[in-house]
């Protein structure tokens, strides 16, 4: 059966990258109605880069309320927060003398996270996608919901398990080879400063980047501020090549409207930005404006969140319990 699992870290507002890249996949798999989903606040991943140990609670409800506000129903899927369920840890640390070095140092993200002078990382930042891989198979999950820039940590998801499978699980395939799920135009959401960098959290300006919190001034304004090339936009999708920006607004639009980019081109194209912009901005504020207003609702109620964070860990903790379990007597742990 079709298990999903997804997190995200509590470690800044959550944008539009985020929801175009991961929650809204996480929300149209809980709706398909076939599956368990498990969507988990990864607290514990976020602590690898320096954090402030007073703001982490706060942004974990806030990460939670995102999810709801987005239309993750805690009714249906599972909501928690990672550092509650002891299972990752323990399986991070088996996982951890599965993975070879090697794997763990090809990692992008830890190449780019680590900075110039990887000696001062935390060794947490290099074994992060260690503990990821933890994450999904404390739950023997089947299909990732996640943008593209992850593609890489679930192949080695992927290794871990394999490995697992060959050097303990007596030809036995104990660990399933968990599936990514990248999908759509909002796979890969630019930075709007710079469409080559991706949208993130940590990115210094604000300006980059559309947070679900944004009102429609700051939205439609950052939208306006958002750098292009001076042509009109192009018939075609090939003419969207060598342009990064004006594929990025072109992909935003396409994601949020659900259409192509063929779509929208057929509908925008030999317009210039002083056309398109006000009507992204427009589409972006509609999609968004229901969603900032119920995270702020939300977030208002501060003991409805803990409520469902508790319950949350407690289903999650019913499944991986005796998965655990199962694997320290494969490993040999003592009883
Ligand atoms: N720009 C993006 N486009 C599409 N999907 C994205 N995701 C992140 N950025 C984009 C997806 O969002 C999920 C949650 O990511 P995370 O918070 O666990 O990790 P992250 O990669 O650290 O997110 P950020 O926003 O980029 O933060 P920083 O700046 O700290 O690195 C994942 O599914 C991710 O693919």
């Amino acid at each position: 059966p079709k298990r999903i699992f997804s997190g995200m870290q509590p470690t800044g507002r959550l944008h539009l990258g985020n929801y175009l890249g991961a929650l809204k996949n996480w929300v149209a798999l809980q709706d398909e109605g076939d599956a368990e989903c498990i969507y988990c606040v990864v607290d514990m991943h976020a602590i690898t880069m320096p954090h402030d140990p007073k703001a982490l609670p706060g942004a974990v409800r806030a990460a939670a309320a995102a999810y709801i506000a987005a239309g993750v129903n805690p009714d249906k899927s599972i909501i928690f927060a990672q550092s509650a369920v002891s299972a990752h840890a323990e399986l991070a640390w088996i996982f951890n003398c599965v993975a070879r070095l090697g794997w763990a140092e090809r990692m992008t993200q830890f190449k780019d996270k680590g900075g110039k002078d990887k000696e001062r990382a935390s060794v947490g930042l290099l074994t992060y996608p260690v503990l990821q891989a933890a994450d999904i198979l404390a739950y023997k999950a089947t299909h990732v919901p996640v943008g593209e820039d992850q593609k890489q940590h679930l192949e080695l998801c992927r290794d871990i398990a394999a490995r697992f499978n060959r050097d303990y699980g007596d030809g036995q395939a104990f660990f399933p080879l968990t599936e990514p799920v990248i999908q759509g135009p909002g796979a890969r959401i630019m930075s709007l400063r710079d469409g080559t960098a991706k949208m993130s959290k940590s990115d210094v300006s604000d300006n980059s980047r559309i947070n679900l919190e944004d009102d429609a001034d700051t939205i439609a304004r950052k939208i306006k501020k958002a750098k292009t090339d001076p042509e009109p936009l192009p018939e075609t999708v090939e003419g969207l090549e060598a342009r990064a920006e004006a594929s990025n607004l072109v992909g935003i639009y396409a994601a949020l409207t659900g259409k192509t980019k063929a779509e929208v081109l057929a509908e925008f194209g030999g317009q210039g930005f002083g056309a398109f912009k006000p009507a992204l901005a427009d589409v972006a504020v509609e999609y968004l404006a229901p969603i900032s207003q119920e995270f702020r609702r939300l977030i208002a109620d501060q003991a409805e969140i803990d409520r469902i964070l508790a319950k949350g860990a407690e289903r999650a903790d019913v499944i991986a319990a005796p998965i655990l379990k199962e694997t320290k007597e494969i490993i040999g742990f003592w009883h």
